[in-house]
């Protein structure tokens, strides 16, 4: 917790980007998701399932996120400049940031520092979070739709959340979890799951990024049943800002090639 204090303080943490792509067109971005990293000087990278626990229980999950966000859109911006075609970030939030009556705020802050627009962002929740029911987390939810953030449920199909909230609250997308994504080609069973999920999403005008695609069975599989993106390694793993750079650069239709221009 100290430690992570530290690297807060004297940055150590940094972002890597992963990208969405659209499955109808997968040389076109759906989107990016942004996901932090640790580097310790003395322990190296520290996984995110080791220290994103630490940062919740400790409080300096919201602290991070608020640099995350600064970052993040610094980072947006000058993509922008540079005249590459980035069209949102994902940003994951806490349930704990969800707890503060001053979230929206904070985040729109975040986006007037840089010129940014809420629909430059689309925010990712949990299942818990959207099954919260403490009154702030609510407003927060209800301000930012209201505010024109868009909002996405995480890991959809994994927590225990009851499908009548998808229809109460302003969800504009469904992450469809890495292991349905993962189980496609030989479960009968996934294959069911997700095509249900698929539906819902239709149904209720939701759009559907699936987790995880790593094989071309896969992002077949998923293309021709419906799902409007993927992510996964099959595309691109999360990558340090500059080699993303790279990758935008080489494997985007709509980005001018760094030597030719015209594009
Ligand atoms: O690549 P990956 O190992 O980054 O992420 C592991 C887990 O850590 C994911 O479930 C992801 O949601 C979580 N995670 C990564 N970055 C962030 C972040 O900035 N905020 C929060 N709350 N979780 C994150
Ligand atoms: O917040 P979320 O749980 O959606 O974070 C995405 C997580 O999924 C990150 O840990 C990221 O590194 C991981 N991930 C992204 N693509 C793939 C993939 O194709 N395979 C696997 N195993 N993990 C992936
Ligand atoms: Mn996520």
């Amino acid at each position: 917790e100290h430690a992570l204090q530290q690297a807060l303080a004297h940055q150590q943490m940094t972002l890597h980007y992963q990208p969405q792509v659209l499955s109808n067109s997968p040389h076109t971005l759906h989107g990016v998701e942004v996901l932090m990293r640790w580097n310790h000087p003395d322990w190296g990278m520290v996984p995110p399932s080791k220290f994103i626990p630490v940062a919740e229980e400790s409080g300096l999950i919201h602290p991070l996120t608020l640099w995350l966000l600064d970052e993040a859109c610094r980072q947006l911006v000058a993509w922008r400049k540079a005249g590459l075609v980035v069209p949102c970030l994902a940003i994951n939030l806490s349930g704990r940031s969800f707890h503060r009556p001053e979230l929206t705020r904070e985040i729109k802050d975040a986006l007037i520092r840089h010129r940014l627009r809420p629909a430059d962002l689309v925010l990712e929740i949990t299942e818990s979070i959207m099954m919260d029911a403490r009154p702030t987390t609510r407003t927060n939810i209800d301000t930012l739709h209201f505010d024109g953030f868009r909002v996405s449920l995480d890991d959809f199909g994994t927590g225990y959340s009851s499908l009548s909230y998808l229809h109460r609250l302003p969800i504009h997308e469904l992450k469809l979890d890495i292991s349905f994504v993962r189980d496609l080609t030989t479960s009968p069973s996934a294959r069911a799951l997700t095509l249900s999920v698929l539906s819902i999403a239709q149904t209720l005008g939701m759009v559907v990024v699936a987790e995880g695609g790593e094989t071309t069975g896969q992002y077949e599989w998923l293309q021709m049943h419906g799902c409007t993106s993927i992510q996964g390694y099959l595309f691109c793993k999360p990558l340090a800002a500059d080699v993303f750079e790279v990758w935008l650069r080489t494997q985007l239709l709509d980005q001018a090639p760094a030597s030719d221009a015209q594009g």
